[in-house]
């Protein structure tokens, strides 16, 4: 949601809010009204919530609620908590780092490729590592597609194979050289202990070992990945929550059309 519209839509019914200073709120603008759920490693109790609240004094809640505790096992208390937010962000000065390109519909993005590729694009995908998360890298490659939004088995312009789960890296790249393939699709869920960056350094490294790098384009997503994050360990782009098909075969028709015309 862009700053123009949020300004826009919010202060026709409410007059306070100043981009300068933004809060969350619940009810009325500027409440600064949160809910938090946690667990704390103690017994469920009154001092469970009380020291849920201090908590949340800590991290800077004014009157600090918790509506719901329960045991989840003996001595693991989890609450569901409200407060009051007493900071508040300079929305003006949020820059983001996006992938560059324009989401087509899936006709237009064929259509493209036909025009200016002339041939479909080879791409291959997986779940990497010891992720054994299938539902993310199938929402984006699956002919059913996700969210009504196709997957890219069902564009004309893509020749695309999902590898599935599980897939160690080195698999991953012998089937990339075997099917000649202009782009591999990393899909990273878990990310305890950085795991998910551990895999995908580790890809980066092998291809650029095999001398492959430059001629893949190489992307990554999963719920916890962002552009900025992909950029940053040798990706060409990282597509996070909410990306559909028709985000990354634009990217990759237009990124192949960027590439052609820059060799
Ligand atoms: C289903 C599920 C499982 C199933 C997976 C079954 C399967 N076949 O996939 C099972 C039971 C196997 C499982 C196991 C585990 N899971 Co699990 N699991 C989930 C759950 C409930 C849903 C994930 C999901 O399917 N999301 C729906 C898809 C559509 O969303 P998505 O993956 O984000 O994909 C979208 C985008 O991210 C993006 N995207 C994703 N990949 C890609 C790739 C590319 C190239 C692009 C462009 C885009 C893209 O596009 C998609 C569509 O918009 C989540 C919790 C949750 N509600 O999210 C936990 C969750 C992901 N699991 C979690 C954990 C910890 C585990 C385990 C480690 C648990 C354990 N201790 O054993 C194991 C790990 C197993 C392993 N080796 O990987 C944690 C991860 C926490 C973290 N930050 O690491 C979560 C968040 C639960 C939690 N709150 O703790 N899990």
């Amino acid at each position: 949601m862009s700053a123009g519209l949020y300004s826009t839509e919010a202060k026709s019914f409410d007059q306070t809010l100043d981009l300068h200073k933004i809060k969350p709120y619940g009810d009325t603008i500027n409440d600064g009204k949160v809910q938090l759920s946690f667990t704390l490693p103690v017994q469920y109790g009154e001092e469970a919530a009380e020291a849920a609240r201090e908590l949340m004094r800590k991290m800077g809640f004014d009157n600090p609620s918790v509506v719901f505790q329960k045991e989840l096992t003996p001595g693991y208390t989890f609450m569901n908590c409200y407060g009051s937010c007493s900071h508040t962000i300079d929305y003006t000065a949020i820059h983001v780092q996006k992938v560059e390109s324009t989401t087509w519909s899936m006709k237009k993005t064929d259509a493209f490729i036909k025009e200016k590729i002339g041939r479909p694009i080879v791409v291959l995908g997986a779940s990497t590592g010891t992720d054994a998360h299938t539902v993310g890298i199938d929402a984006i490659m699956n002919m059913k597609g996700y969210a009504g939004h196709y997957g890219l088995e069902r564009y004309e312009m893509f020749t695309a194979l999902n590898l599935g789960s599980q897939v160690p890296n080195e698999a991953f790249i012998k089937k990339a050289i075997e099917m000649n393939a202009d782009a591999l699709l990393v899909s990273q869920t878990v990310t305890q202990k950085d795991v998910h960056v551990k895999n995908l350094i580790e890809l980066v490294e092998l291809l650029e070992a095999e001398n492959l790098r430059k001629k893949i384009i190489l992307i990554c997503g999963g719920p916890r990945i962002s552009h900025e994050l992909a950029k940053e360990l040798g990706y060409d782009a990282g597509f996070g929550m909410s990306s559909y098909a028709d985000d990354v075969a634009s990217f990759l028709a237009q990124e192949m059309d960027r590439r052609k015309h820059s060799n």
